[in-house]
């Protein structure tokens, strides 16, 4: 930790938005890796953030300038990790987004990045995506893996809708699901027959890459 991190994560949990670009790039500055600052930095301070909204010092408007002051920082951050996420080199299509009914995308864009970094071709389906939609772009396209974030208990049950969808299709096992999100954990992963749950993006690219390594 430094006191450049330290002023990035009091910025974004205080939702300085006009601060945000200046004190990333004051980060990179002070040597910290893109990586460092997503997961030392911005990915702590939404921990703050959701820790105040759970006490109730925080109510949504905060929330959300803080989520848009983090995305000041994740502009300039994100495409480097992109470049920099090392993993497979193996070829492999993946289909990601956030389920019908949740808007939380934060999360699900940090693993597009890491996604991207290994290679793969990563369609970004955005938030609030109907089931069949995911689908049938993974049809479309042929993909290896559907990536589902949810941070929200009620729309788990579109995961499990996959599940259903995939099987009656004749695609299970052919297309391969991942799950994560704060909502998610791995006892509902293995619950619902997805193939993989993983706590955070590093190992999303991780797993994914071996995924594809073992298709
Ligand atoms: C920021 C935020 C918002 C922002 C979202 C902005 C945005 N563009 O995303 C705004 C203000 C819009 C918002 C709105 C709401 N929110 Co909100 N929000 C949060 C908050 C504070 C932080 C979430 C976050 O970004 N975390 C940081 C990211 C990096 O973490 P992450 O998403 O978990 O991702 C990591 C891993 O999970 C994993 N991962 C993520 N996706 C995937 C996918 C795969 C395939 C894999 C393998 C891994 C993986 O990798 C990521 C990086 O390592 C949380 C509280 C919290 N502690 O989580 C509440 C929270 C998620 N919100 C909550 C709620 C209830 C809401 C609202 C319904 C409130 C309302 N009454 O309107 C609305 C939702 C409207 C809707 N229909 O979606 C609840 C959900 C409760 C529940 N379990 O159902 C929470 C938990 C707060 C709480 N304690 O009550 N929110």
């Amino acid at each position: 930790m430094s006191a450049e991190l330290d002023a990035l994560i009091n910025i974004v949990v205080t939702g300085k938005i006009k601060e945000a670009k200046e004190a990333t790039n004051k980060c990179l500055a002070a040597g910290h890796t893109a990586f460092e600052i997503v997961f030392d930095g911005l990915a702590k301070a939404m921990d703050i953030v959701g820790d105040k909204y759970e006490k109730k010092e925080y109510f949504l408007p905060q929330v959300l300038l803080s989520a848009n002051t983090l995305y000041q920082s994740l502009d300039i951050v994100l495409p480097m990790l992109k470049d920099s996420a090392e993993g497979d080199v193996d070829r492999g299509t993946i289909v990601i987004g956030v389920v019908e009914g949740d808007v939380h995308d934060i999360g699900k864009n940090i693993c597009k990045a890491l996604l991207s970094g290994t290679g793969m071709t990563v369609i970004d389906m955005g938030k609030d995506v109907p089931i069949k939609d995911f689908l049938a772009k993974a049809k479309e396209v042929n993909a290896d893996i559907i990536a589902e974030s949810t941070l929200m208990t009620p729309t788990l049950d579109g995961m499990k809708q996959m599940e259903k969808m995939l099987k009656e299709e004749g695609l299970k096992g052919k297309i391969k699901t991942m799950i994560g999100g704060g909502a998610t954990s791995k006892e509902f992963a293995e619950q619902i027959g997805a193939d993989a749950w993983t706590y955070d993006a590093v190992e999303c690219s991780r797993v994914a890459a071996e995924i594809i390594k073992n298709r």
